[in-house]
């Protein structure tokens, strides 16, 4: 019987540690989300989330914020307290140092100056630390999907973004595409475009729609503005382009391919855009390749807003995380007008990706898929 009540309350308290995890979202990248809620006596005394990086982590905040002295207390945590000095001091010292006599954790850390050496320190000095249940771990997880796949592959969080069409058009066969899906869909990828690292569209986008691509959302001037990224092989990016016009108010990236010339190239970089080259055989090797040179600059989540070759050899590459499709209640028709994903395909539906998890909701008229086909 206490037991049952000693894991329910452990329930609470974690998903606690989760809500206050979610308050950082799109502002703690490279960071993590993390939240943490220090119990005393079965009574939240203090508690904490991580707001931006060099600021304390989530331990030291819940730590900081307590009513009362936390000697002998439990510290619930959303993420394995840290071992390292990095920005900021070891949570572990300050969670020995106040006294904490029991912590429970929600889920790993994967980046490799982690990887269980903060439990295995406080388990090694008699703190009792306990790991989560299986659901409050996964959601834990799926809180940090940017983090952890960084931390695991080098590599970006790549989110699909899609509009289309009831028939499953993004554009009509003469290429207009202005505007399938509602105002009130358009708004919500801003918001998630002020969530990302970075947003990504093919120089095909960029010519065709002359996007702009700065997150716009209707709560007003983010806390960041997304890199934007054109891949790019030719340095082909219109200098006289609303990307490149505006390289100086928010960064922009090129990706190219040794076949770029070089004076392209030159003046993206005298018109402020930042020009990078990467290699591959094939277009799914080069995003790849492109993929880890983001990553390698600390990017850690993307937005891909197409267009269907580009987001077609991501699929190739096997590099869709998730996918986020605005599904507007229309028709367009005409065998030549594209759909989402061009590229090589897959040959049978056997061999097709499936979602691991999907997540529908209505957006005015549009129905918004969210389909996760990945978990790191
Ligand atoms: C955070 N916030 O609440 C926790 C983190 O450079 P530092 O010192 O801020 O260290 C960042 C790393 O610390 C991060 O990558 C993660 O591995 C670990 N834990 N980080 O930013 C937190 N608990
Ligand atoms: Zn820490």
């Amino acid at each position: 019987m206490t037991q049952t009540l000693a894991t329910q309350s452990d329930a609470v308290h974690l998903e606690r540690t989760l809500e206050l995890a979610a308050r950082g979202r799109g502002r703690t990248s490279p960071n993590p989300l993390v939240g943490a809620v220090v119990v005393k006596q079965g009574r939240p005394i203090g508690e904490g989330f991580h707001s931006e990086p060099g600021s304390p982590h989530a331990e030291l905040a819940a730590l900081a914020d307590c009513l009362e002295d936390p000697d002998g207390a439990t510290l619930y945590v959303s993420l394995e307290p840290c071992a390292h000095h990095g920005r900021t001091p070891p949570c572990v010292d300050a969670i020995l140092a106040a006294g904490i006599r029991r912590v429970v954790v929600a889920s790993d850390d994967p980046s490799a100056k982690a990887n269980g050496r903060g439990p295995e320190l406080l388990r090694a000095e008699g703190v009792e630390v306990e790991w989560a249940d299986a659901e409050p771990a996964h959601a834990a997880r799926l809180l940090n999907q940017p983090f952890r796949k960084h931390a695991r592959t080098g590599r970006p969080l790549v989110l699909l973004k899609s509009a289309l069409t009831l028939d499953g058009k993004v554009a009509t066969p003469a290429g207009d595409s202005r505007w399938i899906s509602s105002e009130a869909s358009r708004a919500r990828v801003h918001a998630r475009r002020a969530e990302v690292d970075a947003v990504v569209v093919g120089i095909g986008t960029a010519v065709a729609d002359d996007p702009l691509l700065t997150a716009r959302p209707e709560s007003g001037e983010p806390a960041r503005q997304p890199r934007r990224v054109v891949f790019d092989s030719h340095a082909r990016l219109p200098l006289n382009g609303a990307l490149a016009r505006s390289a100086d108010k928010a960064p922009v990236l090129v990706l190219c391919s040794p076949a770029a010339p070089a004076p392209a190239r030159e003046a993206l970089a005298a018109a402020g855009v930042e020009v990078l080259q990467t290699e591959g055989a094939d277009e799914a090797a080069r995003v790849g390749e492109a993929l880890s040179a983001l990553g390698a600059r600390g990017i850690q989540s993307l937005l891909l807003e197409g267009g269907p070759r580009l987001a077609g050899a991501f699929l190739d590459a096997g590099e869709i995380d998730e996918m986020l499709a605005f599904v507007a209640p229309v028709l367009a028709g005409g065998g030549e007008a594209r759909s989402v994903l061009e590229g090589r395909g897959v040959e049978s539906i056997a061999d097709a990706r499936r979602a691991l998890a999907v997540a529908v909701e209505r957006i005015g008229d549009d129905t918004c898929i969210c389909a996760r086909f990945r978990e790191w």
